[in-house]
């Protein structure tokens, strides 16, 4: 749930035919002097976890690949080619579920009147969700307007770090004992858990680590008047905070909660596995079986919502998830157009990707793709290709980057917990 494309990344960013990217994040851009405390969470972007279909990605080809190879001379006659090489045999992208709902224009039109905004907002969650106008009403009257929450982000976006320095910033030492000894603290809830989603532990642990250093750095806005503040302070994502403010509210009468007693990162993202209101009621799991989903002070509904998270987006239990490639010395670049996994392994072997020896691959038969990953690393260039669960990683921060600390964070602390 972090954010991770910035405004000036997402220039880069395509538009994937299978899914609606928003905008932002801020992930990528963490500065590792601010990773600790709050102000780490206010590095991070907007995004919410949960939603941001953005993808940062140096996308560049996939599709392009075919364009990429260089074409025979033409004839001098300059005959239209006999033949035509047939278009990559693409394959599915992974079953997502629906978009999360956003505010009408009614409620997010900054040309609008505020008051009549604050009008169409209260029947819009109203009759959306079935939450009393009046406790709307009220709830918005205990909003403060934040304009910080605004200038975080709206802040220009810094460049994308490389590889080798997102890296270190969640695979340093700290990091890692952190996360084995979480994992020790919780481990027959964790493990039970992913016995029952085939969502390792030390997945959902490594989210955990990265999204909030171990519950260190859980946010200390107040949800409601963070996404109050966005809502109807920053036109730009007003229709995705307006409508996760409305989720708020529903989710406060869903749960019995008081919305303003939620705390969290400058967006709106709350508790251990920083949710987003709308995937909180969406995609929330009452771990414990005490018939409440609380996602801020209950560690086995957190556990069992992450998992849930990973479930309902696609999570193969006892999948690859991503795989070293050696890169063929003639092969052209392979900036996939998608970072979902659609090309298939002997279609990427053509082009001179391929998984290295001993590394994880898709079990036999099964009609699993991946794609390829370049990054910059210490040590060069790296290649990778990330298979489906790979994808769904991305689901929670749509950034390869961030999909990778999560993974390696999770293999660092597998090892550290006894392996396998
Ligand atoms: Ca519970």
């Amino acid at each position: 749930m972090l954010g991770t494309a910035t405004s000036r990344t997402l220039a880069s960013l395509k538009r994937h035919p299978h899914a609606s990217f928003s905008a932002r994040g801020g992930a990528f851009e963490i500065d590792a002097s601010r990773c600790s405390g709050d102000a780490f969470l206010e590095s991070r972007a907007t995004l919410a976890p949960m939603n941001r279909r953005a993808m940062l990605f140096p996308l560049t080809l996939a599709l392009a690949a075919c364009a990429t190879q260089s074409p025979p001379p033409a004839p001098a006659t300059a005959a239209p080619p006999a033949t035509v090489a047939p278009p990559a045999p693409l394959l599915p992208p992974v079953p997502q579920p629906p978009e999360r709902p956003v505010a009408p224009a009614s409620v997010t039109d900054p040309m609008l009147p505020q008051a009549q905004r604050i009008d169409a907002f209260v029947d819009y969650t109203a009759s959306a969700y079935g939450v009393p106008a009046q406790s709307v009403r009220d709830g918005l009257a205990r909003a403060q307007f934040l304009q910080r929450t605004v200038d975080i982000i709206a802040r220009p976006a810094e460049a994308v770090r490389p590889w080798s320095a997102y890296r270190p910033i969640f695979l340093d030492d700290a990091r890692i004992t952190g996360g084995v000894a979480f994992y020790a603290q919780n481990r027959a809830d964790l493990d039970r858990i992913a016995a029952s989603t085939g969502v390792p532990a030390e997945y959902i642990v490594a989210i955990i680590g990265v999204e909030t250093n171990y519950g260190k750095n859980t946010g200390s806005y107040r949800v409601l008047d963070a996404l109050y503040s966005l809502a109807f302070g920053y036109p730009k994502r007003a229709p995705f905070f307006a409508g996760e403010l409305a989720q708020l509210f529903a989710l406060g009468q869903d749960e019995h909660i008081d919305v303003a007693s939620l705390t969290g990162s400058y967006a709106g993202a709350m508790g251990l596995g920083q949710f987003m209101p709308s995937s909180y009621r969406l995609w929330g799991k009452d771990g414990d079986g005490d018939g409440k989903r609380d996602l801020i002070s209950d560690k086995d509904d957190v556990f069992a919502s992450i998992a849930n998270y990973f479930v309902v987006h696609g999570w193969q239990r006892g999948g690859a998830v991503v795989a070293r490639a050696t890169r063929d010395p003639s092969a052209a670049d392979f900036v996939a157009d998608s970072i979902d996994p659609v090309y298939p392994l002997p279609l990427l072997a053509q082009r001179g990707y391929r998984p290295q020896a001993g590394e994880p691959v898709p079990a036999a038969g099964a009609a699993e793709g991946a794609t390829v990953i370049t990054l910059d690393g210490d040590a060069g260039k790296e290649y990778w290709l990330g298979y489906r669960n790979f994808y769904v990683i991305t689901r929670y921060n749509h950034s390869p980057m961030y999909a990778m600390a999560v993974h390696q964070l999770a293999q660092a602390i597998r090892a550290g917990s006894g392996g396998a």
